[in-house]
């Protein structure tokens, strides 16, 4: 038997979406009460990271204004916060949105536009948080209308090395920017796969690598299968991704994925078998 070394473990991040089509109906209290109980169910399942949301991003979606996506996700981060010290993620791209989140304990800001805008960047670099630098073409608006690329994999780390160096030329330290290849964001089915089957190429930048697939189009449109039947189909993306070296998978089914990179982790720590001594 090999022994086990200890070696990085692929961290969870699980989703909280606290955009009204996931949590309907009630009041602000209502939503924030569901949302903190799932929450602590994340918890209790061993997620590492929570991912709040409070504007979508999915394709074709619009954006909401300020005052809302504070009230949809500043209460949830309080609430956590009494209860746990889970690391604490803030989906957004709104610079007010960022200060408060981080204020009342987030610990990362996570950027579909990998903090493109320069005011967004300084207010990013000044929250002292981790950030999150996501790679997209387009806007979620329009971006899966004609998605092109000469070269996806390396047109995507071009970009995300550009961004990490904008960052710290920002003051924001490199052990604290994360990557992203955004799947789903401005790519087709081919340019998705084309980076998932070439991720271990993005170890190349040198800081942590981030992916989120769970129960996106790409695995719906392989499996012609709707949301709520995608869940085999994204623990599948999860390993693969994490055999090829990604620190953090982003997912909505926490306990399942948890169990699936348990193997992978398992996996890579084990010691390759010695040849007996002759
Ligand atoms: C992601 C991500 C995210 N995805 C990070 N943040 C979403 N860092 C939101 C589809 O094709 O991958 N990384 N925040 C959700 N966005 C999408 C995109 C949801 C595409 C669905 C699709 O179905």
């Amino acid at each position: 038997m090999g022994k086990r070394q200890p070696t990085n473990r692929v961290r969870v991040m699980g989703v909280i979406n606290t955009t009204p089509d996931s949590f309907s109906d009630g009041g602000q209290f209502d939503t924030t009460d569901k949302a903190l109980r799932y929450a602590m169910q994340l918890i209790d399942d061993g997620v590492d990271i929570l991912d709040i949301g409070g504007e979508s991003t999915r394709p074709g979606s619009q954006n909401v204004d300020a005052s809302e996506e504070l009230a949809r996700t500043i209460p949830l981060i309080q609430a956590i916060r009494k209860e746990s010290d889970v690391q604490i993620s803030i989906d957004t791209n709104k610079p007010v949105v960022m200060q408060q989140a981080v204020a009342e304990g987030a610990n990362l800001i996570n950027s579909i536009w990998a903090l493109r805008q320069d005011d967004v960047l300084a207010v990013a670099a000044q929250s002292g948080a981790a950030v999150c630098l996501m790679h997209m073409q387009g806007t979620p608006e329009t971006m899966q209308q004609n998605p092109c690329y000469d070269d996806v994999v390396s047109e995507v780390i071009e970009y995300l090395r550009q961004r990490i160096e904008a960052a710290v030329e920002a003051g924001i330290a490199r052990e604290n920017i994360i990557v992203d290849p955004g799947f789903g964001f401005g790519k087709t089915l081919q340019h998705n796969l084309l980076l998932l089957k070439s991720l271990a190429q993005l170890k190349a930048l040198d800081v942590p690598l981030l992916v989120g697939m769970s129960r996106k189009s790409m695995i719906g449109t392989i499996l012609n299968k709707p949301l709520d039947q995608r869940l085999y189909g994204s623990i599948s993306t999860a390993v693969i991704a994490a055999m090829q070296g990604a620190d953090i998978i982003r997912v909505h089914d926490v306990a399942q994925t948890i169990d699936a990179l348990a193997i992978v982790d398992a996996v890579n720590g084990v010691q390759t078998q010695q040849r007996e001594m002759q």
